[in-house]
């Protein structure tokens, strides 16, 4: 890329340059973005759950709850819901028969074309479920996809959320039935249902999916090469992660003038955005603003937006950001770290921010809760000095303090202590100084024969 960066950007994914075959990929599908949902009108959606054991109603309800915002996000509007207790989900159409016939009758009751099942559905119970609804029958996936799909403007960001789409797709295709997801499309609806016709259509998502997947390799290279450039500049990397709708853009606004897209919406982010940080104490960093996670994040999603995802691995130091003001901050904050978790980033260590102080009154409370925790409101700006403070000191504390005694004629090893590292403590001897300093591992080996002992962090591991 030839585009020169200003002073303080540094990567947004958004700057990748297109492939040719990536466009003929999405020539092939005809440019559509793959909605599942129709936004011509607002849809009216029945929402569907089952409570397994141990019966949490409440969660039951919240998760019912965040798929109702889930659907109004993608365009469309719930007009009923319905919940069943069981044992375990029915393998033919996720709730038992009877259930199927009440959902039928509220959603000709309610004049709804479409039923959303609140965990993903098999293909299986997605074909019986719309042949005994007689309407369309598609799952919390589906909704999330969709959202992602409307969203993702980068070329890499397309890319990925139709990777993410085909596969859920593949095994869905069938002759029959009225699916909205086979229609949206044009697969498998298009012309008759016959088996060389569904075989064809197959071979032909099979083959986008191999295309989309060599096109993400590609771009994924040649961000590498950035990455590997960015490593070499020896800047920590800090990255903001958490629930969707936090403020995590926000935030990154807030503290670099970034102007990153900020929505009241779910899921306004898909790329990642990096830009340069200033810390009080004069250290610069780098801080990226990225995707933002959900419960049941779906695995086709992760595993399609892993090089984006990457970033989290990478970091120094987590900024984990809480929505203080939101229904159930402690579920979201086990739900972020659950996906942080299955995607390799659980070692990172995290600074848990409460966000949107200005408008939660608990906010103080939580924090009480998590030791280290900061409360700020990226909105007014309260508390983000303090937030700064802290990431520096946690920035700090990750570099080892070690013990080293230096002789008094060597003033200019002592010169250069004090040049690479943050020196803790000087004592002064007979024959020379015994000196406490923090020192990155990679500068360790350029004192070696000073060393006393390694410090509480094991510096000579
Ligand atoms: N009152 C208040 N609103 C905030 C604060 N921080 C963010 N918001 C609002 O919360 C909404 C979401 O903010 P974003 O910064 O887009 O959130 P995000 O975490 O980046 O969300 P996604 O990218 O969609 O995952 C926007 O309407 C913001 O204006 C805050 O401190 N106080
Ligand atoms: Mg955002």
């Amino acid at each position: 890329m030839s585009r020169r960066r200003g002073a303080d950007e540094v990567d947004t994914q958004d700057g990748t340059q297109p492939t040719d075959s990536h466009r003929g990929a999405f020539g092939e599908f005809g440019g559509e973005s793959g909605a599942f949902i129709e936004r011509t009108f607002r849809e009216r959606i029945v929402l569907v759950g089952v409570s397994l054991p141990p019966h949490d109603d409440e969660a039951v309800e919240a998760s019912l709850d965040e798929l109702s915002l889930l659907v109004d996000t993608a365009g469309a509007d719930e007009v009923g819901r319905v919940v069943q207790r069981r044992d375990a989900p029915d393998p033919a159409t996720y709730v038992g028969g009877g259930k199927v016939e009440e959902i039928r009758e509220l959603a000709e009751a309610t004049d709804s074309d479409t039923v959303v099942f609140d965990d993903e559905l098999t293909p299986a119970q997605q074909f019986n479920l719309e042949k005994a609804l007689g309407r369309t029958a598609i799952d919390r996936t589906a909704v999330i996809l969709d959202i992602f799909a409307q969203n993702a403007h980068s070329q890499e960001g397309k890319a990925q959320v139709q990777l993410a789409m085909f596969r859920y797709r593949l095994p869905r295709i069938r002759g029959k039935g009225r699916s909205l997801s086979q229609q949206a499309g044009g697969i498998g609806a298009r012309r008759g249902p016959g088996e060389t016709q569904l075989e064809i259509d197959r071979r032909r998502i099979a083959r986008l999916i191999h295309r989309l997947e060599s096109d993400l390799r590609r771009i994924a290279n040649h961000r590498d090469t950035q990455r590997k450039a960015r490593r070499r500049s020896d800047l920590r990397h800090v990255v903001i992660v958490g629930y969707t709708n936090a403020g995590k853009s926000t935030l990154l606004n807030r503290l670099t003038d970034a102007g990153v897209l900020v929505e009241d919406r779910l899921f306004a982010t898909l790329d990642a955005t990096t830009r340069r940080l200033e810390l009080p104490g004069g250290e610069r960093v780098l801080c990226t603003d990225t995707v933002g996670f959900v419960r049941k994040l779906p695995h086709q999603l992760v595993e399609a937006f892993t090089s984006t995802l990457d970033v989290v691995n990478e970091g120094d130091l987590l900024v984990h950001v809480v929505d203080a003001a939101g229904p159930d901050p402690e579920g979201q904050i086990d739900a972020v770290r659950q996906v942080v978790g299955g995607i390799g980033g659980g070692e990172v260590p995290e600074l848990l921010v409460f966000n949107k102080a200005d408008l939660a009154d608990d906010a103080p409370g939580l924090a009480a809760r998590h030791a280290g925790s900061v409360v700020v409101s990226a909105v007014t700006g309260e508390g983000i000095d303090e937030l700064l403070l802290r990431i520096g000191d946690r920035l700090r504390s990750l570099v080892p303090a070690v013990e080293l005694f230096v002789p008094y004629d060597r003033g200019d090893v002592l010169a250069a202590l004090h040049r690479s590292g943050e020196v803790l403590s000087e004592q002064a001897g007979d024959v020379g100084v015994r000196v406490n300093v923090r020192l990155e591992r990679r500068e360790v080996g350029r004192f070696d024969e000073y060393l006393v002992a390694p410090g509480p962090e094991g510096a000579a591991q």
